[in-house]
């Protein structure tokens, strides 16, 4: 730990001393909590985002030039698209049965938005047997692992608030028949919450006040909980990244990682086309050769509804979060421990302790949270692969308690995706009068991973009735 000397130095050197200000009041115990916490901070770092951030009245700056990016198709459209999605689906099968591949989901959020109280990987989700998050994403990772006869280790990245909670889960629920010893917990990384004068606010007298460093803290996290090197002792070499709230994701995707692979990318992407233009996506767009993902907030709307000449939206390429990593990637991103991501500032109001010692309830924003986004990583990959995924087939996030992108919409996109594997299978999925399925049915991906699966599973006389309630388990 630091002394009081080394902290109060470095303090001074970056203008910070005010933290200090209680420091003869506190109990010793609390003031090394506090001494420990000045001594993680990374002040070059801090500095460099007040000069660029807090001092620069700029805020975010739309790079110049920005043309849209292309994707691979979802469905291969020519004789040698349909080759190479051959090629790429065989390698991504023989990547993860060599044991190369590596499940990673960010689940440092709070379901603040959807009013949940507790991590929101143990929000109910299922039509039916209203299994968590988690499990629908760990019965993917065990399913994978039996059908490729590989062990597929899991990397859960968890926040300070939700981390005891998220393991206890874990535990309560027996990792969900996943060997406990292929479950890698790692907590997100925490940046400095400060005042629009770019002061480090406390949250407490014996506490500055944090908040998440974003999705993005999960490479710099990765690094410092010792996953990397988790992963380079297991031999894994691909890392699949998702987000916590999309029970559709299809968590190893061997055709996407088969073509991250075969292209040579240090990162890639899935991409829906945008719904309607100001869809809460982030866009997918080309500066200069590279690939950036422009944020919806950051998009100008005059360009978020431009169109082609067809009538499409020029910018339709929507970031839905879903990724691959090269390790190595990941290993240069963050060499020495800090990341090369850029931090984006937001303006919020939060309480802190004032200059007097008293509690202090701002009623307009008053401080800058500062926070890294995964995506930003794209520019510095050297190849990155965009393919496009359907909606219907991956993608239905849980975010808000009702309307769009609440657990009613995806309980229903559950079982659409449910009924259009049965029909493609052959199987009469009786429907009302709007098309949608007139029976409520889960599939567990311990039954079937994909729509193939499930055709190769069923019993041959398999039928359902309208009304009935259909497990597949
Ligand atoms: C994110 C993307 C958006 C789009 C959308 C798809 C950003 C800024 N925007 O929007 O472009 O792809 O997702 O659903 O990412 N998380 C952490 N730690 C953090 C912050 C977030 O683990 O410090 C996790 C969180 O648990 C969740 C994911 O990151 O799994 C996304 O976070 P969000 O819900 O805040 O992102 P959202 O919906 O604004």
């Amino acid at each position: 730990m630091q002394s009081y000397r080394a902290a109060k130095d470095v303090l001074r050197k970056y203008d910070q001393e005010h933290v200090l200000a209680f420091f003869e009041e506190l109990s010793s115990q609390d003031q090394n909590t506090l001494l420990e916490q000045i001594s993680q901070i990374d002040f070059e770092q801090l500095d460099r985002v007040i000069r660029s951030q807090v001092f620069s009245t700029q805020g975010f700056a739309l790079p110049a030039n920005l043309q849209p990016a292309a994707m691979l198709p979802a469905q291969p459209k020519d004789e040698e698209t349909l080759r190479l999605y051959q090629q790429a689906k065989a390698k991504g099968q023989e990547l993860i049965a060599q044991g190369k591949v590596a499940a990673m989901v960010v689940a440092g959020g709070d379901g603040t938005r959807l009013g949940f109280a507790g991590p929101k990987g143990c929000l109910p989700v299922t039509p039916l047997k209203r299994k968590p998050l988690f499990a629908v994403f760990a019965e993917q990772v065990l399913a994978a692992s039996a059908r490729y006869g590989a062990s597929v280790p899991w990397y859960v990245m968890t926040s300070p608030t939700n981390d005891a909670a998220t393991r206890e889960y874990f535990a309560q629920k027996k990792f969900f028949g996943l060997e406990e010893r292929d479950v890698f917990f790692f907590v997100q990384g925490q940046a400095p919450t400060l005042s629009r004068e770019g002061k480090m606010l406390l949250a407490d007298k014996n506490m500055i006040a944090t908040n998440p460093d974003g999705h993005g803290g999960s490479l710099t996290a990765l690094r410092r909980s010792g996953a990397l090197e988790d992963m380079a002792r297991r031999g894994c070499e691909i890392i699949s990244y998702f987000q916590v709230d999309n029970p559709l994701v299809h968590c190893l995707d061997p055709l996407f990682i088969g073509l991250h692979a075969l292209k040579g990318a240090e990162m890639s992407a899935k991409a829906l086309p945008k719904r309607e233009p100001m869809e809460k996506l982030g866009n997918f767009c080309l500066v200069e050769g590279k690939v950036h993902v422009i944020e919806y907030s950051d998009l100008p709307e005059e360009m978020a509804r431009a169109t082609r000449p067809d009538g499409k939206l020029l910018f339709s390429a929507g970031s839905i979060a879903i990724h691959t990593f090269s390790r190595s990637f990941v290993e240069r991103l963050t060499e020495g421990g800090a990341c090369k991501l850029p931090f984006h500032r937001a303006i919020k109001k939060v309480a802190h302790v004032g200059p007097t010692g008293a509690k202090v309830q701002p009623d307009q924003p008053n401080a800058l949270k500062f926070e890294m986004f995964v995506f930003d990583a794209l520019p510095l990959a050297n190849n990155v692969v965009i393919l496009e995924t359907q909606r219907s087939e991956e993608f239905s996030p849980v975010k808000n308690a009702t309307g769009d992108d609440s657990i009613a919409t995806c309980l229903h996109d559950q079982i659409r995706r449910a009924a259009r594997w049965l029909s493609s299978a052959k199987v009469n999925v009786p429907r009302d009068a709007d098309g949608r399925p007139a029976a409520a049915i889960e599939i567990s991906p311990l039954y079937a991973l994909d729509e193939e699966q499930l055709a190769q599973k069923l019993p041959k006389d398999f039928a359902i009735k309208a009304g009935q309630e259909v497990f597949l388990g």
